[in-house]
């Protein structure tokens, strides 16, 4: 197989689910006389986070749902924030709020998304969503996790019985992925800081998925030969006298490991946009439900 055939392009996987998300936002317009609404609050300047939300709120507006757009300023305390919460979540027009992750290190990321209607939180952070995700009842799902599965499940038509390898055990990628896939029946390793010998848990995956936050660290003595290889590591590295311009890399070193994989996500255009497909399809989902309309799952048959 060539190189070219082996990358996972994520911008096709998004469109191809916005395809299906897009006709419901107009129907839901058609039926309830408003459009779909997603509140994103931003606190602070975190370049990255910036970035993120703007992509997120663009990719709205083309699937006609509204967006309120909350930005904040670093010296926000805990308890503004909260009233600004309570607001939305009592506001009946409002569908689906997010709070980008990371806040300010003065604020309990904790008490904040605990604060945040379980019904309305259609990042899937709160702890009945993903309590109920580990329960293998998931109602809201996170989105960058749910992007691997869903990609992972388009390229690999069987996964029971394969191994997974995650690299991080955060709450919003490494966790959850970990509880999808064992849904999925894969036979699952979570790895982090305090692994040993990682590279011997990395070379037996079948799947292997690196959410670290560690420019390029894993490269083709981890990767077993034909490995489906997931890089949701988003890094940016600064100009140097190599590079004029700064540029994104993953956790993994994408020129290196392409000869021996399967299949490979590249950074950018891999899981970032599927991140961003699955908060407009949770966003629907939560639209819906708040109707009290019966919404069938697009995702349904991922899960
Ligand atoms: P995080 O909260 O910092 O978690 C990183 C995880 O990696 C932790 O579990 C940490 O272990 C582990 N780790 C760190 N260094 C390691 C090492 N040398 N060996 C093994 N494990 C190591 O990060 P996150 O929020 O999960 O994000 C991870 C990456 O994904 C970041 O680059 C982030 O920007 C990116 N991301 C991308 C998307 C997307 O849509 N594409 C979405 C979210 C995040 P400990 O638990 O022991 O500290
Ligand atoms: N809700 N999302 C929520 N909360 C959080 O705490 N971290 C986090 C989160 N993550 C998130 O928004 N991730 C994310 C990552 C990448 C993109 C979007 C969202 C994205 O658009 N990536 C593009 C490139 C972006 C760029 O140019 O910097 C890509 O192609 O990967």
């Amino acid at each position: 197989m060539k190189n070219l055939d082996k990358i996972i392009d994520g911008k096709y996987y998004a469109d191809k689910l916005l395809k299906k998300v897009h006709p419901l936002c107009e129907n839901f317009f058609l039926k309830f006389n408003r459009k779909i609404c997603l509140a994103v609050i931003l606190v602070g300047e975190d370049p990255a986070s910036r970035v993120y939300v703007k992509n997120k709120l663009l990719t709205a507006e083309k699937n006609n749902i509204k967006s309120i757009e909350i930005i904040l300023p670093t010296e926000t305390s805990e308890d503004e924030l909260h009233k600004e919460i309570v607001s939305l979540n009592e506001d009946m027009t409002v569908d689906g709020i997010l709070v980008q992750l990371p806040l300010p290190k003065h604020i309990s990321e904790k008490n904040v998304i605990n604060s945040i209607d379980p019904n309305k939180d259609v990042d899937g952070f709160h702890p009945i969503n993903f309590g109920k995700l580990y329960m293998g009842n998931p109602n809201f799902i996170p989105c960058t996790p749910l992007g691997c599965l869903y990609v992972i499940k388009n390229e690999l038509k069987q996964i029971t019985g394969k191994h997974a390898v995650i690299i991080g055990r955060s709450n919003i990628v490494g966790k959850p992925m970990a509880s999808l896939l064992l849904s999925s029946n894969c036979t699952v390793t979570i790895a982090h800081s305090k692994t040993k010998n990682l590279k011997e848990h990395c070379i037996r995956a079948d799947i292997l998925i690196a959410a670290v936050g560690c420019p390029e660290m894993i490269d083709d003595t981890y990767v077993k030969k034909d490995a489906i290889v997931v890089d949701v590591g988003i890094n940016r590295l600064e100009p140097s006298e190599e590079n004029k311009k700064s540029k994104l890399v993953g956790d993994v070193n994408f020129t290196k490991v392409i000869n021996k994989v399967k299949k490979i996500t590249p950074v950018p255009g891999g899981v970032g946009p599927m991140t961003i497909a699955c908060l407009m399809h949770n966003t629907v989902k939560a639209a819906y439900k708040n109707e009290g309309q019966n919404f069938i799952d697009i995702l349904e048959g991922y899960l």
